[in-house]
This record gives structure tokens, sequence and C-alpha cells, in this order.
């Protein structure tokens, strides 16, 4: 059975999909935009009240890389808390009602499932690459922004391989494709990762700073202390370039070369101890803090759309 405080198969996760969907009709959809490697749907889920004229949008996907198990249980425990707070929370309220949010709460299903059944380590998709016995693609390097030029790897046998072509993987395609056709109501880019307490936005292909390096510098430096505030947890912030290291190809670089202003990566915790195998006792307290500091960078979204 499906939980919020355990890390949920994705068979666990696709049945919840399709509850919660039914349960709030009037303030959750969903939407198939395509199908992964391996035929898995890739559903989404639009959260807001149902409006006659077109909303300003937020897109959150949740679980680009397989082994980040605390990245889609937080996508869960955002649309719970969003579905269970509209109505009572303010802030909720008002960005349902005047902005849509549409969350994936796996991206990288195949991988994700992988992780499950045979190898809790596995970080790429599934996918069989020509010429060579190993399998997969790093999907948060296959996308069009500096592709494989820095910190990738054209050797399919990497955990960094950034595939064959800009989005080669199913899965980038799909919801490349979906972000390109809805570009004009999308303002804000988020997409969950972890190990390691970041907030980065770009660039993470270049040293080269963002047009917009001090509004997205003021934003995540107000989405980390929102975050700090709850249980003290401590988050850097920067371009993923400076903070991380140079790794081109990224959802969050392209997102924002496309035109998404507000695109941020966030890792989640913890900074090493268990690192990918985090605890679920930590589940509760880490979607709490994150959901501050969503609720934060979403405010002001609203505020400037
Ligand atoms: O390397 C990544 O893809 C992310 N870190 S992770 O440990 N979750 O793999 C960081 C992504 C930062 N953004 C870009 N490199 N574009
Ligand atoms: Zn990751
Ligand atoms: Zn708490």
């Amino acid at each position: 059975t499906h939980s919020y405080t355990k890390y949920n198969s994705w068979d666990k996760i696709q049945s919840w999909i399709a509850s919660i969907s039914s349960s709030n009709p009037g303030l959750i959809s969903k939407q198939v935009i395509g199908s992964t490697y391996e035929g898995r749907p890739m559903t989404l889920l639009k959260l807001g009240k149902m409006s006659s004229s077109t909303k300003p949008a937020i897109f959150m996907d949740c679980g680009i890389h397989a082994r980040e198990w605390i990245s889609p249980a937080f996508c869960q425990w955002f649309v719970m808390e969003a579905l269970s707070t509209y109505g009572t929370d303010a802030q909720m309220t008002s960005l349902l009602d005047q902005m849509d949010v549409f969350v994936l709460p796996v991206f990288n299903i195949d991988g994700y499932d992988y992780t499950h059944k045979t190898n809790r380590m596995w970080r790429k998709t599934r996918s069989r690459n020509s010429g060579s016995s190993c399998i997969g693609t790093d999907p948060n390097r296959n996308w069009n922004a500096g592709w494989c030029t820095v910190g990738a790897s054209s050797n399919p046998c990497s955990d960094t391989f950034c595939g064959q072509t800009p989005e080669s993987e199913i899965e980038v395609k799909n919801v490349a494709d979906f972000i390109r056709r809805n570009k004009s109501i999308i303002k804000s880019y988020i997409t969950v990762h972890s190990y390691s307490q970041l907030l980065l936005f770009p660039y993470s292909y270049t040293y080269d700073l963002a047009a917009d390096h001090s509004e997205l510098l003021k934003v995540a430096e107000g989405a980390s202390v929102a975050l700090n505030s709850l249980h003290g947890t401590r988050y850097t912030i920067g371009p993923g370039a400076a903070t991380i290291y140079l790794a081109a190809g990224g959802s969050d670089d392209w997102a924002y070369d496309l035109g998404v202003k507000y695109s941020y990566t966030f890792e989640l915790r913890d900074t090493g101890r268990y690192g990918f195998l985090l605890p679920e006792s930590q589940i509760k307290p880490t979607c709490e803090e994150t959901m501050l500091a969503v609720k934060y960078i979403a405010a002001y979204v609203q505020s400037v759309s």
C-alpha cells in the first residue's frame, strides 16, 4: 500500500496517480505525455483550480535519476500537500487559483523500477545502445544545452553518458516536447534530485553567468532561508557550474535557454552520510522543509506572472 513516508515502488506510484487524480476532479487532472523506453506511461499531473482563462504555470519533475529515491517521494508529498492545504493555506489557495502546477512524479520510470528490482544504485535510463552492451543514457546529460561538451561522457558505459544525440532518450523528448508546446505559459521549471543540499540555477554548461543571475540568486536565497527555518538544514545556493561542477546537457540549462526564466535544480538531503540511501525516517522532514522552498519560489513566480 502507498505511503507518503515510504519509498513507493513504481506500481504503487502508478495506482496512487490514478486514485489521487480521480478523487479531486476540481483541482487535479492527469495527462499522458508519452511512454518510456520500456513502454510505461509518463503521466503528468496538473494541479490548479479549474479556470476558463489560460493560467501561467510551473513545471516540476522528480526522479530524473533512478537512484535518487527522495526525489519522487517529494513530488508525491507536494501533490498531497497541495490538495490537502488548498482552501486553508492562503498561499497554496492563491497559487492554485492563479497558476497551474504540472508535476511529473517520476521522470525516469524504467530506471526507478530497475533500482527497486535489480540494482539500487542505477542512475540512467534503460535504453539499449547500438554497438555497446552497456545500457542507458544519463537523462540529465541528454538535453540540447551545450550537449556533451563538458562534464559528460560519450562512452555508453559511463554513468554520465550523454546519449547518441540530444533528446535521444524518449523520456527527455517527451518532456522537452511538452515544455516546448507550453512554453508561453510555463514560467518556472523545477527539477528535483539528490543528494548534497544544493539549490542550483543556470548555468552548468558554462561558467558564464545567466542574464538573470542576480534575480535567480535572490530567489534562491529566499528559498534556502525558508527551507532552513524549519529544521535548520543548510543549503548551498548558486549557479551549477561554480557550485557543483561543469556539466552540460542538463534540463535546467535547457529550460532556461528556451526562455523559462525561473529554472532551478534541487539537490535534496543529505550531504553524504546516507547519500542516495536516505532513511525513510527522513522523508517527512525533508519533504516538509522542501515544501517551504518550493512554495517560496512559486510565490515569487506568481508575483511576477
Ligand atoms: O549531475 C547532475 O545531473 C545533478 N547532480 S546529481 O548528483 N543528482 O546527478 C546536478 C545537475 C545540475 N545541473 C546541470 N548539470 N545542468
Ligand atoms: Zn540527479
Ligand atoms: Zn518536521
